[in-house]
């Protein structure tokens, strides 16, 4: 294949130059927070480029995966509407880190274009920045000065982002001739199609920082990048990128899929094969890397990549998930090169499947208020209003994005002056109701802890201590004691009670002095560190200034203490059976049950649940001792596995839950050793986003009382059929059994009373023209008409008969005033019309109904006279004569 003899031909023919190959890096950047996907072949490289880490090489090659969505460098809106925009591309590059410069740089571009590539000398053209001499020195050993054109900063200065290395740099473009235009060199070639770039040779010299300075770098250095799919479309010499193998194929793979044929001249009927061929890439790619569609950063960009791609799939006619099917193509031409498509192809598939059938449904639902919407806004100058706009997406969860897409597509404008306005009113309402719950006492706080600082926490090591009241809070205000009965929070100077964080819930116990008996049945962190204990006046009284002992109800503790290590054990075992690509979302650690939420593009199956609770309860029967330690923030990072959250903010030195196979940075409260937490059970899995589950379990007692409700069930149920427990399963197969053949007798009796209606029926034909007309009232319920009209019209029409009579005009009203009209096909032939039939006869009588050309039904307001419906039905029929 084209494609992969370029990609090879370039890597060998660096390496036998001494450069090292180096592998292509993920399309996700971990470490770079300035960069949403890999969009060059230098970013692995960048802090190489800084100097700010080194490499046991100097020079390196490489074939880049690259996204171009989102950020400096984004195409998305472009692609599938021109010949050479895409999403997702390869990079062929060569590098030096502070080695080679300009010269080599220079050579090496031309003899690969020329040799390796095999483009014609005479056809190319190279630019430079305006400023750079050297540049236009070096190109005249090999072209003609007219073919070298300097250039502004725009064409030929190239920075990573708006940060990070840059420099001057230099292009390789070459003439496709004057069927692409009239422009006589690159500078005057605006669109870039005669003149096609191929290369971008930049000489990294300098760091741009914050502000836009720019430092110059330790040494200098090059990064070259020439977009692999445009050497492809050079040397076959097609017009466009879609038409070179790769993406040509998967091409095809549509053509096959739809049974459409792709046709590159119109750009319309084009557009949507580029879009599918593309974004599929970008999307298998970024999923084989570990992103998943999501609303948030790099997985809302894949999801609205692949909304695109479902889209321009309905413009081609479908509704239902594709890009699965198109998969194993494109493992096929690329899995080799890039095994990790390979490796996760089924989870690409499920992934792209799942998030297609959730996005189909959402534009089912705003569909099919969308199509009422727009029936009526075209009665109103042509343009949807910002309230149905709003509507659409604050109740029927269309982005707005989808709106506007849908609208463009039925010649409607949307009022989004109007729209944001809403917008920006439903984010005041939904402060304001936050503002008036909390500010007062979030004002409180603050000054409570300006006064007294964070509290100390003493309760890892001690459940009991001294301490003295600081200070107390009743009805939200702060005031100096609290008298039996009387709710309240109470600030000391040190506490053994932890306070609800991280998911823990607050410990609960006591506050005793020589005066009072304070229950805490809460406890808080309302502001930065300050620890409050909630809760009521048991007896007699508490002051400001009191000293008390504070007690943590140590079985409380324990449970909780408990269930923290068990979601450990259990964010392990997800890891163990789902893979690496679980992430905590959430999690609730309460003294009776556990709450974990992550994310997981799909429902876990049975077996799975099972693997995990197993695996669990394995680790607790172990025993092991859980080692709680400190470390620097810094070091614990450098620690791959120990997990910590993303996103999180972290002290400078932090605390480290180390159960051997397990280790996680944690404030939490754990247990001993893990032979404590008793049994683990999963009572429930279930979804609470697109992409994210939810695990809640029990351990130790609650686990068994949730084992023995289960046994009770199991008693009563055995106790109502009669037999011992382990004959209840095939009790109730059998009762199954039975009730499906009482059904099935049921059933087979209604038939016969149908069949005895039908023929009661038959006698009331009337033979009209030489049409049969049966317009009838029928003592049946609303949901047996379609069945007797089926009956009805096969019996009629069946050529068992002895006097076969194809045409049939059948109009059925129920005693409830349902109707029911349907006419054979050659009436409709005729031009006759059931919908047209029915719904004037019924609008005569106030009813409404509708349907189509064969079948049509509607309903009847109550007390209306059956016998004048059906006259008007018939009088109908004869003034449509035939
Ligand atoms: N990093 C350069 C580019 O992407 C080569 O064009």
């Amino acid at each position: 294949m084209l494609s992969q003899e370029i990609r090879r031909q370039f890597l060998n023919y660096f390496k036998s130059q001494g450069h090292t190959l180096v592998p292509s890096s993920p399309v996700v950047p971990h470490d770079d927070p300035t960069l949403l996907f890999v969009n060059a072949g230098m970013n692995q490289f960048k802090d190489v480029f800084l100097g700010k880490s080194q490499r046991d090489y100097t020079k390196a090659a490489s074939s880049q995966k690259c996204i171009r969505v989102g950020g400096k460098h984004n195409d998305l809106e472009n692609v599938g509407h021109t010949t050479r925009h895409l999403t997702f591309f390869e990079m062929l590059g060569n590098f030096s880190f502070g080695d080679y410069f300009k010269k080599e740089a220079i050579d090496f571009g031309f003899e690969v274009t020329t040799i390796i590539f095999g483009l014609d000398p005479a056809q190319i053209y190279a630019t430079v920045f305006y400023e750079d001499e050297e540049a236009f020195e070096l190109w005249k050993k090999y072209l003609p000065e007219e073919r070298i054109i300097r250039m502004g900063e725009k064409d030929n200065f190239w920075a990573m982002g708006d940060m990070g290395p840059c420099g001057p740099s230099s292009e390789l473009l070459f003439d496709r001739g004057p069927k692409f235009g009239h422009a006589r060199n690159p500078a005057e070639d605006i669109e870039g199609e005669r003149f096609f770039e191929f290369w971008n040779l930049v000489f990294m010299q300098y760091n741009r920082i914050l502000g836009g300075e720019l430092e110059p770098l330790p040494k200098k250095s090059v990064d070259t990048g020439a977009g692999l799919e445009r050497i492809a479309l050079l040397k076959t010499g097609v017009h466009s990128l879609f038409e070179t193998d790769i993406l040509r194929s998967l091409i095809a793979s549509v053509e096959n899929l739809f049974g459409i044929a792709y046709d590159p001249k119109s750009k319309e009927k084009s557009a949507a094969f580029h879009v599918i061929a593309d974004h599929l890439r970008s999307l298998s790619f970024a999923i084989a890397d570990g992103v998943q569609p999501s609303n948030i950063e790099r997985g809302y960009v894949l999801r609205k990549v692949l909304r695109r791609a479902v889209r321009y799939g309905r413009t081609l006619g479908m509704e239902k998930p594709f890009l699965a099917k198109i998969l194993p193509r494109l493992v096929s031409l690329m899995g080799e090169d890039y095994p990790e498509l390979v490796s996760a192809q089924g989870r690409i598939a499920e992934i792209v499947t799942l998030e297609e059938e959730n996005f189909l449904k959402t534009l089912q639902r705003g569909g099919t208020i969308l199509n009422q919407i727009v029936v009526s806004s075209k009665e109103h100058g042509n343009q949807i209003s910002g309230d149905d706009a709003f509507k659409l997406k604050d109740t029927y969860g269309l982005p707005l994005e989808e709106i506007l897409l849908l609208a463009k597509d039925v010649a409607l404008t949307v009022d989004i002056y109007r729209f944001e306005e809403l917008e920006k009113e439903a984010k005041i309402r939904s402060r304001s109701i936050r503002k008036t719950t909390q500010e007062p006492v979030e004002e409180l706080y603050t000054k409570i802890v300006a006064k007294y600082g964070p509290t100390p926490f003493l309760g890892y090591n001690e459940l009991l201590c001294e301490a003295s009241v600081l200070a107390i809070i009743k009805q939200e205000k702060e005031c100096d004691a609290l008298y039996e009965g009387e709710e309240g929070g109470v600030l000391l100077n040190a506490t053994p009670f932890y306070s609800e964080k991280g998911g823990q819930v607050g410990d609960r116990g006591t506050l005793s002095s020589e005066k009072g008996l304070f229950s805490v049945f809460d406890c808080k962190t309302p502001s930065l560190s300050l620890i409050f204990h909630y809760g009521v006046m048991k007896k007699g009284e508490l002051h400001v200034g009191d000293r008390l002992t504070a007690t943590v109800d140590p079985e409380c503790r324990q449970k909780i203490a408990n269930n923290h290590t068990a979601t450990h054990l259990l964010h392990w075992a997800l890891h163990e059976v789902l893979g690496g690509h679980i992430r905590q979302a959430g999690s609730i650690v309460e003294a009776t049950r556990i709450r974990f939420d992550f994310s997981h593009h799909k429902q876990l199956s049975n077996n799975e649940l099972i693997k995990i609770e197993d695996l669990v309860n394995e680790k607790i029967r172990e025993n092991k001792v859980v080692h709680v330690y400190e470390m620097p923030y810094a070091e614990a990072v450098s620690q791959k596995e120990i997990k910590q959250f993303f996103g999180d903010k972290y002290g400078s030195v932090v605390r480290v839950i180390d159960i051997d196979y397990s280790k996680e940075l944690c404030g939490g409260t754990h247990t001993q050793a893990t032979g404590h937490i008793g049994y683990f059970k999963i009572t429930r899995e279930s979804s609470i986003a697109s992409g994210i589950r939810r695990i809640e379990a029990t351990t130790g007692r609650e686990s068994e009382l949730y084992a023995r409700s289960f046994e009770e069930i199991l008693t009563t149920i055995s106790a109502c059929l009669k037999v011992q427990e382990g004959q209840v399963i095939e009790k109730v197969h059998s009762l199954l059994e039975e009730r499906e053949k009482q059904l099935f007798e049921i059933k087979k009796m209604k038939k016969e009373i149908f069949s005895i209606e039908c023929k009661a029926l038959f006698e009331h034909i009337e033979e009209q023209n030489g049409i049969s007309l049966l317009i009838r009232e029928v003592p049946l319920a609303a949901k047996e008409l379609k069945e007797l009209a089926d009956m009805i019209f096969e019996k009629h029409t069946s050529p068992l008969q002895a006097e076969r009579k194809p045409s049939l005009a059948l109009f059925l009203i129920t005693q409830g005033g349902t109707l029911w009209a349907r006419l054979s096909q050659d009436l409709i032939q005729k031009g006759l019309r059931a919908d047209l039939w029915l719904k004037d006869v019924a609008q005569t009588s106030g009813g409404k109904g509708g349907g189509n050309a064969e079948v049509a039904q509607g309903t009847l307001p109550p007390g209306q006279q059956i016998s004048k419906v059906l006259d008007d039905a018939r009088v109908w029929i004869q003034k449509h004569p035939f």
